[in-house]
């Protein structure tokens, strides 16, 4: 019989109060754009570099509960020869593990995409398990428009959130479930609610169908609110109402809790509407940040690649990083970004 309770407090640590989780998980094309967008050489080489300035900041495990890799960075090294992963056991960070394979076209769903990589996800698993993950992410994306998402597109992509969702708890791993919806195109805050409430609930109805534990899953989600080509941007407070009244809406209470995902917001703009959601507090989830981009835009254009910028790169990513714990919390103020 298998032994939930450390599922479950696997996933406590992941949510502890003040913290949250750097999402480092770049497939090697993405990393690959971020490196070309501050000017630097797209090797395989300058990805490691730019890891081990994340994954070596000294300091970071202060408010990093959990860090999202990639396959490549799970089985890489500091220059020292230490290996990543043993760099965040080390610090009290759980290593999380992205496991899906990005999305493809839906056959016959113009407009949509389906993830895939479920093949041989088991055996994966055992593996991941071994290299030091006791956490994975997979990720499911949705575009908001007058015909998308399809309920079918919907239920084929929580299908295979179940399938994994289902493996990673055998395996001894919290399944993280993201299922984005995109902040990209002209919605309304309305629109946004709609569909990602209809989105979340769909997929825990399916995740509770095939005999998910929920008490063992995480949510990874995007905030509730209008595009970014709508006319009118949704301010904070109209952000954390929508937000939490979706999450009231479709998520069950039993999941620990929920993560949000920066989506292209920008790093101020994700950190106000965690500080505005969290001033909503008692929730039944606990909740906290999953940023990429959020947290690695500045990091990136202060580093530049350069060895030099390294010490200065990091201050940027403690500061962002103090920014969104004290946003968890509710203790955000903006003037706190000059201090
Ligand atoms: C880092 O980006 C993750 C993986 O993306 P690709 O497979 O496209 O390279 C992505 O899943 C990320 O973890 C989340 O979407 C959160 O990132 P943002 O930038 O939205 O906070």
């Amino acid at each position: 019989m298998r032994d939930n309770k450390k599922l479950y407090d696997i996933a406590n640590k992941l949510m502890a109060r003040g913290k949250g989780f750097l999402a480092a998980d770049e497939s090697t094309g993405t990393m690959n754009k971020r490196l070309a967008s501050i000017g630097v050489e797209e090797t395989a080489e300058n990805r490691r570099r730019f890891r081990e300035l994340l994954f070596g900041c000294p300091g970071a495990e202060e408010y990093l509960s959990g860090t999202i890799m990639y396959d490549s960075s799970i089985r890489n090294q500091m220059s020292d020869g230490t290996p990543f992963v043993d760099v965040l056991i080390a610090k009290g960070i759980i290593p999380i593990i992205k496991v899906d394979k990005s999305t493809v076209p839906h056959t016959g769903f113009p407009g949509e995409v389906v993830t895939q990589g479920l093949d041989d996800l088991a055996e994966r698993f055992a593996e991941y398990h071994e290299l030091g993950a006791r956490a994975a992410k997979w990720r499911a994306v949705f575009a908001i428009s007058a015909d998308t998402p399809t309920d079918e597109n919907i239920a084929c992509d929580a299908h295979m959130f179940a399938r994994y969702a289902a493996l990673a708890q055998e395996a001894g791993i919290v399944p993280m479930i993201e299922p984005e919806v995109l902040f990209q195109g002209t919605h309304s805050i309305e629109d946004a609610e709609r569909v990602t409430t209809h989105v979340i609930k769909m997929t825990f109805d399916i995740l509770a169908q095939h005999r998910v534990d929920l008490a063992g899953v995480i949510l990874k989600s995007s905030m509730v609110l209008a595009g970014n080509e709508h006319t009118k941007p949704s301010t904070p407070e109209d952000v954390a109402e929508a937000t939490v009244r979706t999450f009231k809406n479709s998520v069950p209470e039993e999941v620990p809790g929920i993560v949000f995902l920066s989506g292209g917001q920008s790093p101020l703009r994700a950190t106000e509407n965690l500080h505005a959601v969290a001033e909503l507090e008692p929730l039944p989830w606990e909740i906290s940040f999953s940023y990429s981009r959020a947290i690695e835009e500045p990091i990136l254009e202060v580093w530049k690649g350069s060895d030099d910028n390294v010490a200065a790169a990091r201050e940027v990513m403690l500061h962002r990083l103090k920014m969104n714990s004290l946003a968890e919390k509710g203790e955000y103020a903006p003037d706190m970004e000059q201090e």
